[in-house]
């Protein structure tokens, strides 16, 4: 029995020692060292190619290598006796709450904006805004999203979560599905999107529901590219309704040369990189899935195929 890692364009070398690290009796191999498709039970993935799973028939369960797997979920070629789970890691949270940490101040000191004047040798000074001055809203307070939040309210800012349920634990104010996403928009200057990609958060980042933020807010893209409508945010960038924008994630990735947030002077753009996944960090969980896969105990970590996330 063996698992296969398919990740395309990824250093799939760093996965591949971090398991044989953890588990040195354990067949890990890449799609094209595979020679009997039958004895792959588990696999990795992250950008798979189309119709890749219904190489192996005996698959019992398909792991995301990081937190999202909407890859995964849309895939119609995982055989329904797969489970399929993700990677949950306290690293993996904290890493994302620097990055929006940074996020929010860069946006209250105008740091983007200071890098252009110098390039321009010119000396203007702008008021700027304190932690206690706008509040932060996070859309989705799941694993991730609401460590995010927890952290944001240790260092004084006021933060709003939505979710779905609103039952997770956390002393942020909390809105819960669709009845009171408008107030917690409505309340919200800058709103951080954490969700995962699902039939029901598919383009929530659009004109109708970003005009509900207040005028001048600031929008930072966490979630997925498939959240947002990107003429819609251009549209709101250039009326000034919304004053900003960083994204992270996107449509298709890496972001094409010819797409308008390249040049769009209200955007700021990273490449994928809020939080990445540490394989030596997470190889434990993995092989420890794996043995219990093996064993025919469900997984930990699994995403539901109905609610998609
Ligand atoms: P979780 O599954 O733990 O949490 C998801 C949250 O979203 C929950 O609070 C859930 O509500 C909420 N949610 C789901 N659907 C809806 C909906 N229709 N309406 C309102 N709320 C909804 O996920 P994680 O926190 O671990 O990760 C979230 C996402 O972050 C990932 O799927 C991935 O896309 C993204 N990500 C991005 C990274 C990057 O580098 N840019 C890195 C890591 C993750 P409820 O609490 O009720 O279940
Ligand atoms: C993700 C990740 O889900 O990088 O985006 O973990």
């Amino acid at each position: 029995m063996s698992i296969v890692v398919i990740c395309p364009g990824r250093k799939v070398d760093y996965w591949i020692d971090a398991l044989k690290e953890t588990d040195p009796e354990v067949e890990v191999l890449t799609h094209e060292q595979v020679r009997e498709n039958g004895s792959v039970i588990y696999a990795l993935a992250w950008d798979q190619p189309p119709g890749i799973f219904s190489r192996y028939p005996n698959l019992r369960c398909v792991s995301s290598l990081g937190a999202g797997a909407d890859h995964l979920v849309r895939d119609p070629d995982i055989p329904d006796q797969a489970d399929i789970v993700r990677i949950i890691d306290p690293r993996l949270s904290d890493d994302l709450f620097e990055f929006s940490l940074a996020v929010v101040m860069n946006r209250l000191r105008s740091l983007t904006r200071y890098k252009v004047k110098q390039l321009e040798k010119k000396w203007e000074k702008k008021l700027y805004n304190r932690i206690e001055d706008l509040s932060i809203g996070i859309m989705g307070t799941g694993v991730i999203g609401g460590h995010v939040a927890e952290k944001l309210c240790s260092l004084g800012f006021s933060v709003n979560g939505w979710s779905r349920s609103g039952d997770r634990p956390g002393s942020y104010c909390k809105y819960a599905g669709k009845e009171e996403m408008e107030a917690f928009l409505e309340n919200t200057d800058i709103l951080i999107c954490i969700l995962p990609l699902t039939d029901s958060t598919k383009g929530i980042l659009n004109k109708e529901n970003l005009m509900k933020l207040p005028e001048k807010s600031y929008l930072v893209n966490l979630g997925r590219g498939g959240h947002l409508v990107d003429n819609d945010l251009i549209e709101l960038l250039d009326s000034g309704h919304l004053s900003g924008a960083s994204l992270d994630v996107f449509h298709f990735e890496p972001l094409p040369e010819d797409h308008p947030f390249w040049e769009h002077p209200g955007i700021d753009i990273t490449p994928h990189v809020a939080s990445i996944t540490d394989p030596s960090k997470v190889a434990p969980q993995i092989i420890e899935n794996y043995h219990r896969v093996k064993k025919g105990i469900r997984p930990k970590n699994t995403v539901s195929k109905e609610k998609g996330y």
